[in-house]
């Protein structure tokens, strides 16, 4: 538009002096305030596990899980440096366990994921019951439960976590302790949780104790099995290959109230159909090799790299030899909200 200098000068000079009442011009920020669409400042971006491992184990030499507490890089969005953000709502990072150390009992209002990436035989124990880690298993820490990490194992084992720290951040509700003992008193054996909820049963007469799936532990080689028998079935999905998502039984709906975790398997030679969703996704290559193909970039991703999809971008999974993916997003939020949308190209 238009204006005659002066009149450019006394709306500067408006808002000047407004601003020292704590006030703001709306249509100077319109369009940035309510856009046409999403515009996020995250970006593509992926981390190639391969060439992030050496720092992932040089870490274990400068500083113990002990004394660190959580021995974690955090994967950090290339678009918002200083976030600590992987996209707007959400945290990711690799944690390192080496043999004999233990990462102390703590709890937190965020909720934690784990998809073990590398090695056997770490430990995590949620609310008084332990489970042991294999490569491909996802794991929750629900909201406010304590939980410790330890490893009796022969090597380094790591795994990414996905936490809602931004989520909870933006809504000023995060709380926290310590244990204040090492490890916590174990009270049910190794795969209570899974024979209790898991087994397409529940306890008569139990009523959920919060809104995190009571299944605290989803094993891969169930998830797997489950996985290849719907791919011998045939039709998979043109954007998604098959892709299921992770629930909980007790009722039906996401395993975490605040992040959607999905496993897929695409085909070998998989060509996926451009798709965009609301929720900026994380996904993380269990098995296999492929391309994420976004507006502008390609993401070629191997097995244990980890790639992110920002909101509204449009892309396209492609695969090499068969491919199973891991993938977490803030979409049960967006839904609870009404807010969630999606657009495919077939
Ligand atoms: O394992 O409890 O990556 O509290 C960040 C914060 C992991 C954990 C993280 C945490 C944890």
């Amino acid at each position: 538009m238009n204006q005659p200098v002066d009149a450019k000068a006394a709306r500067h000079d408006y808002y000047r002096r407004i601003a020292g009442h704590g006030l703001t011009p709306l249509w100077e920020l319109m369009a940035a305030l309510v856009p046409e669409q999403p515009r996020s400042p995250f970006r593509p971006h992926l981390w190639r596990y391969q060439d992030i491992r050496p720092a992932l184990l040089e870490s274990g030499r400068l500083i113990t899980a002990r004394e660190a507490v959580r021995r974690v890089l955090i994967l950090e969005n290339p678009g918002m440096p200083g976030s600590s953000a992987i996209t707007q709502s959400l945290y990711a990072g690799l944690q390192v366990i080496l043999p004999g150390e233990v990462a102390p009992s703590h709890r937190h209002t965020q909720s934690a994921l784990r998809l073990i990436v590398e090695g056997e035989g770490a430990y995590t124990a949620v609310e008084g019951e332990r489970v042991t880690m294999h490569p491909g298993d996802f794991i929750i820490t629900p909201s406010w439960a304590w939980h410790d990490h330890g490893s009796e194992a022969e090597a380094a084992v790591v795994w990414l976590d996905g936490l809602d720290i931004p989520l909870v951040r933006f809504l000023d509700c995060g709380f926290a302790e310590n244990l204040g003992a090492e490890v916590q008193p174990l009270t049910r054996p190794e795969g209570d949780a899974l024979a209790r909820f898991g087994a397409n049963l529940l306890p008569l007469d139990w009523t959920p104790a919060g809104a995190t799936s009571p299944v605290f532990a989803y094993p891969y080689a169930r998830s797997r099995e489950a996985l290849h028998r719907l791919a011998r079935a045939g039709d998979p999905d043109a954007v998604h290959g098959i892709r299921m998502q992770f629930i909980n039984p007790a009722t039906g709906g996401p395993a975490m109230p605040t992040i959607g975790t999905t496993i897929q398997w695409l085909p070998a030679g998989f060509s996926g159909a451009g798709y965009r969703c609301t929720d900026g996704t994380v996904f993380h290559v269990i098995e296999g090799s492929g391309e994420c193909c976004l507006e502008g970039a390609v993401l070629p991703f191997g097995p244990r790299d980890t790639f992110v999809v920002p909101s509204w971008t449009e892309h396209r999974l492609a695969a090499h030899g068969e491919c199973v993916l891991f993938a977490f997003s803030d979409r049960p939020v967006q839904r609870a909200l009404g807010l969630w949308r999606e657009w495919r190209a077939s």
